[in-house]
């Protein structure tokens, strides 16, 4: 199914060769790598995990996914909300390692103060959660399970009175495997977990949740985490324009003219 639809009508797609084979392998031990000291930084400083990520930053701003992104939200100001670390250490077996849930700003139980849109969702896409497989997404390592559909359903794994056992497995749910390079775009409503990496690699990630202009980001931890000044000027123009309302001491922003906004 043609990416655009799949994402309408399923609630997620899947983006395959985002990132260049021969590039993925150096980016994923730069994340990594980078993990602790990116932590420390948005604990202590508030500083943006996108801070913490030069080498991948620059696919942010891939073509296909913006194009993807602002069909879904039918604008052509798109931003980047939230950046995390995501990989899943080796032999990492949770209990809860079915744990659904559905994300900002449609994540229920949000320990970060970002808001939440109370239940019934309207039927909107209010944001768009990318998974950024920096290794191959398998059974095994615990790539991530969705549950299709979900995006309409008046339901919550996490909603109160709605009988439903997020810990475990729910009917419908697939697991979506991919290859190092591969980016899942799932729509923020649809229910989705990540599965035990029962294997004696790391299983490497990072997510990004792009946003429309209108989504209110000025609440939370998560969406204030900002980007300093001279890290900001160090990314090219299109990865920028996702992150400059985080760019400290940034001027006011001009979405710029109604005929500058459309999008179709
Ligand atoms: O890491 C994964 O597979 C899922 C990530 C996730 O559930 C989330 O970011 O909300």
């Amino acid at each position: 199914m043609e990416e655009n639809t799949q994402l309408r009508l399923e609630g997620y797609c899947l983006l395959k060769g985002v990132i260049p084979a021969d590039k993925v392998r150096q980016i994923s031990l730069d994340v990594d790598g980078a993990r602790n000291a990116g932590m420390e930084a948005y604990d202590k400083l508030d500083w943006s995990a996108v801070t913490h990520m030069p080498t991948l930053a620059p696919y942010f701003a891939d073509p296909r996914l913006l194009e993807i992104a602002r069909t879904a939200f039918n604008h052509a100001k798109v931003r980047i909300s939230q950046t995390e670390f995501k990989s899943v250490p080796p032999r990492s077996n949770p209990p809860e390692w079915r744990n659904f849930h559905t994300d900002w700003p449609h994540d229920l139980t949000d320990r970060s103060y970002c808001g939440l849109v109370n239940q019934p969702f309207p039927d909107v896409v209010m944001s768009l959660t990318s998974i950024w497989m920096l290794s191959d997404f398998t059974p095994e390592n615990g790539a991530t399970w969705v549950v299709p559909r979900t995006h309409r359903d008046p339901r919550n794994p996490r909603g109160q009175g709605d009988g439903i056992d997020g810990l475990s497995p729910i009917p419908h749910e697939e697991q979506v495997c991919g290859d190092a390079g591969d980016v899942l775009l799932i729509d923020s409503r649809v229910w989705h977990s990540v599965g035990p990496n029962q294997t004696d690699e790391i299983r490497s990630c990072v997510v990004a949740r792009y946003s429309p202009w209108w989504l209110s980001v000025d609440y939370g931890k998560r969406n204030c985490a900002f980007v300093p000044a001279h890290i900001f000027d160090s990314f090219p123009e299109g990865v920028q324009e996702l992150y400059e309302h985080r760019r400290i001491g940034h001027e006011p922003l001009l979405i710029g003219e109604p005929s500058q906004q459309r999008y179709s």
